[in-house]
């Protein structure tokens, strides 16, 4: 049977049509569906620079990087040049059948250049969630490959994220993510988050961070010996927690977890998903905190967004036991190092190299972001704690400041701010109460004063909403 067309839009009115299309045939990711249609889901047609346009021609600046992601901001015409050229060149093909194709041998080979020291092999897969699952496998498959089947349990940390497939989603520790799939499975057991500055209202009393962030290592280690470090795999954890409400670890929190990973011969997995190529102000978060990982994940900065690409690298130890095997690795996708998104990574890695991207964050831009952000909103009275790192940066939206009092939830003030920053033309992410900004790495000290005019605007909006002043 022909099914009958729509009639076409009537010009004028796209964005009712995107908007009805969409309403009736696309299911949101993270979203309550009914309550979305109701009240009209934005339509984002173009982007340049740090900014996007919606249909209706009214414009954003994007504090978030779309997802975390677009490192040199939207309209590179250089990436946008390389994955053409790989389109009209070798639109597709498979490592399966003893092939590559040069955009998969150069980024590999570019990648281990930049990768802690050790990390000389690469798989590829096509986003944050896959690569994390690849990770695990390849965990368990090196503890298999060592003759100990018996070290398979993952430990991860409360209030990460890894993202969605069932493995990721059971190593993520935001429990919001486990009951509609009756996850975790089985062998995910999780450890506490250096979360200093809840630490108060989690009964930690006025515990400074140092001290913190060592007690939140010792109660791991606790957990690492009741457990019995022989049935432990691995160690996952981002070096700088994002969605979970971006978590700034301690100083003395990674020293000692690099210890306990090392004693009781635990395998650390890096999740560097959002913390990869620059976002720290290094190559990668690692490299910030002197993490050593065995395995690192990265996705989202790799392509600049442009393109789904992500990799997992494996440090000597792993490296050396999987890629000299006597035996087929049983695993890969269809698209693993699909030769578009590779030539479009590559030129992302070249451009981050070549335009000193990368050392601008760590040396001006992430320094000059961090101060302004702390001389505008440290001393503002909806506002307990600025903390951030490189061009990541988080505000905790509280009742009470001197008591590090937060909102009761159903208060929904993050949400509140967030939509006053929708309607001033701001993407700012809402986590829980806790406002969250990551700009693209190419973000100007004049575009930094606008976003900070723009924040400031919508938190004083919200303090006017709350009472708070
Ligand atoms: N690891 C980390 C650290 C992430 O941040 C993933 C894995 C999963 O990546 P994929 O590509 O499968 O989505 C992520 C993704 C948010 C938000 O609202 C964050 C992510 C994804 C979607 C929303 O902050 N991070």
């Amino acid at each position: 049977m022909v099914r009958a067309k729509k009639a076409p839009p009537r010009p004028g009115n796209q964005t009712a049509h995107w908007r009805a299309l969409d309403a009736e045939h696309h299911i949101h990711p993270f979203t309550q569906t009914d309550a979305l249609n109701r009240e009209g889901v934005r339509v984002i047609t173009r982007g340049q620079g740090i900014y996007l346009w919606d249909s209706d021609g009214k414009r954003l600046l994007d504090g978030m990087s779309g997802l975390w992601c677009v490192q040199l901001g939207y309209g590179n015409k250089e990436l946008a040049r390389a994955g053409c050229e790989a389109l009209e060149t070798l639109p597709y093909y498979n490592h399966f059948f003893k092939t590559t194709n040069p955009w998969t041998a150069e980024l590999a080979g570019k990648l281990t250049t930049l990768l802690p020291e050790g990390h000389q092999h690469v798989l590829f897969a096509n986003s944050g969630s896959e690569a994390n699952d690849t990770a695990l496998k390849l965990i368990r498959y090196y503890w298999n490959l060592k003759g100990r089947p018996e070290k398979k349990l993952h430990l991860s940390r409360a209030l990460s994220y890894h993202g969605v497939t069932m493995a990721a989603a059971s190593l993520s520790g935001l429990t919001p993510l486990h009951p509609q799939w009756d996850l975790p499975f089985p062998g995910f057991e999780k450890v506490p988050t250096p979360y200093w500055y809840g630490a108060k209202a989690a009964g930690h009393g006025d515990i400074g961070p140092d001290e913190f962030g060592l007690l939140i290592a010792q109660e791991t280690e606790k957990i690492v010996r009741a457990i019995g470090p022989g049935r432990i795999a691995s160690f996952s954890a981002e070096p700088v927690q994002g969605a979970g409400g971006l978590i700034v670890p301690p100083k003395t929190y990674w020293p000692e977890i690099s210890r306990i990973c090392k004693e009781y011969d635990i395998l650390l997995h890096a999740d560097e998903v959002i913390t990869g190529f620059g976002r720290t102000g290094e190559w990668f978060g690692s490299f910030s905190y002197n993490l050593e990982p065995d395995i690192i994940t990265m996705a989202k900065g790799l392509s600049s967004g442009y393109q789904p690409i992500s990799a997992v690298s494996l440090g000597a130890r792993m490296g050396d036991a999987i890629a000299h095997a006597k035996e087929e690795l049983v695993h890969g996708y269809t698209y693993s190092g699909h030769p578009v998104a590779c030539a479009v990574a590559l030129k992302n890695l070249e451009v981050l190299e070549r335009e000193g991207v990368v050392a601008r964050v760590r040396e001006s831009i992430g320094p000059y972001f961090q101060r302004r952000m702390k001389e505008t909103f440290s001393n503002h009275p909806l506002i307990g704690e600025v903390r951030g790192i490189g061009l990541l940066a988080a505000m905790e939206l509280v009742q009470n400041k001197s008591e590090r009092r937060s909102f009761p939830k159903e208060r929904e003030v993050g949400t509140t701010c967030r939509d006053h920053c929708f309607s001033n033309g701001l993407v700012m992410r809402a986590i829980r109460d806790t406002m969250v900004l990551a700009p693209p790495l190419i973000i100007t000290e004049d575009e930094v004063e606008e976003l900070l005019r723009l924040a400031k605007l919508c938190i004083d909006l919200t303090a006017g909403d709350v009472g708070v002043t």
